[in-house]
């Protein structure tokens, strides 16, 4: 008789690094998905854990060399023994299989590398979206040791900031001659990027856009710079072929380097703190909304604004004082 293994048990094995220690890993990721009193109570192992990991998030525009990148970065990493976990994150859309199988096969030789962990995570069955589940697996993966976790997402669209909003240091991965998009992308770039990469510098137009990036940084920067400012790298890289990789890792250690000493990495960590807190809040919310008392309330309160009796708002309030009592029974 085979029993299912416990989260100490899973943790245990995670632990180990041994043979089995990626499908434990595995598990306990799908612990964290899947929310409710086990993630709450794997959380509460995590308490007290050291967390070391460099988070790192990696986004930009469809195609612009973000899987090859990754890949080439996790090769670097691994040069340094460094372990190394990967979570392909897509926000937007539930139909990620194709892409995703596609990553697997760029990420060749690391698959069956012991000392990397890759996930792909999709918006497909979680209760509360993505954003729910990202914040506490990102943490699952620094408790577990891993020195080094590598976020990759599409695009620079709200979701994605959400969830570049993670990373300790987010690179912005462009390639030259994408057109329109990365114009429409430029104003939000600035926002979330520590470092900017131009993949495909082995393509025509590769110096126009880097000569475009850096005046868009300069211009993005507000005149005098104070001491340890942090200033925005603008790199060229060829994924494929591997260049350029090593000074993006010096980049990005740079990058981490200034956050210490700034004390913005506590800063950050905060942040995604918060965010998993906020995650575990709204779902509650939603759950208690959705319960048979929930939606009863709910359904009063739509009866009685649509009668004219009250407002939207003062509903409202008595659809919270209801939850807020609930959380305390
Ligand atoms: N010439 C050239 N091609 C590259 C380079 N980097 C990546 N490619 C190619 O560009 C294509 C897209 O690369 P991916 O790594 O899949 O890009 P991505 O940003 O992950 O794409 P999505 O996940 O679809 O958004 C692939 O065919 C790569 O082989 C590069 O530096 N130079
Ligand atoms: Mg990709």
């Amino acid at each position: 008789v085979t029993t299912r293994p416990t989260i100490p048990d899973l943790l245990r094995v995670a632990d180990a690094g041994s043979a089995g220690s990626v499908r434990a890993i595995a598990r306990l990721l799908t612990v964290v998905e899947s929310g409710g009193d086990p993630a709450a109570e794997l959380a509460g192992e995590l308490v007290g854990r050291a967390r070391s990991a460099a988070v790192v998030g990696l986004t930009g525009a469809p195609g612009a060399g973000k899987s090859t990148m990754t890949a080439a970065l996790v090769g670097a990493y691994r040069t340094r023994s460094a372990r190394v976990a990967v979570l392909a994150v897509d926000p937007s859309s539930p139909f990620t299989g194709g892409a995703l199988l596609g990553d697997r096969v760029r990420m060749g030789e690391h698959v069956l590398d012991p000392g990397v962990f890759i996930r792909s995570m999709s918006s497909r069955g979680h209760l509360g979206g993505l954003a729910a589940a990202a914040p506490a697996a990102v943490d699952l993966l620094a408790a577990l040791g891993f020195d080094v976790v590598l976020i990759e997402t599409v695009g620079v669209g709200q979701s994605e900031v959400d969830v570049m909003h993670l990373a300790d240091t987010v690179a912005v991965v462009m390639a030259p001659g994408m057109g329109d998009g990365v114009q429409a992308a430029k104003a939000g770039i600035l926002e979330i990027a520590d470092v900017l990469v131009v993949n495909k510098a082995d393509h025509e137009g590769a110096k126009a856009t880097i000569r475009d990036l850096k005046s868009m940084v300069a211009l993005g920067r507000s005149g005098v710079a104070e001491p340890g400012e942090w200033r925005i790298p603008v790199l060229p890289t060829v994924a494929v072929k591997g260049e350029g990789i090593d000074d993006l890792v010096a980049a990005i250690d740079e990058h981490r380097g200034n956050l210490v000493e700034s004390g913005r990495l506590a800063e950050r960590r905060s942040r995604r703190a918060r965010a998993a807190v906020e995650s575990v809040v709204l779902e509650r919310v939603r759950v208690l909304l959705h319960s048979r008392t929930g939606r009863s309330r709910l359904g009063a309160a739509g009866d009685a604004v649509a009668s004219g009796r009250t407002d939207h708002y003062t509903a409202a309030e008595d659809v919270l004082t209801w939850l807020a009592g609930t959380e305390r029974g």
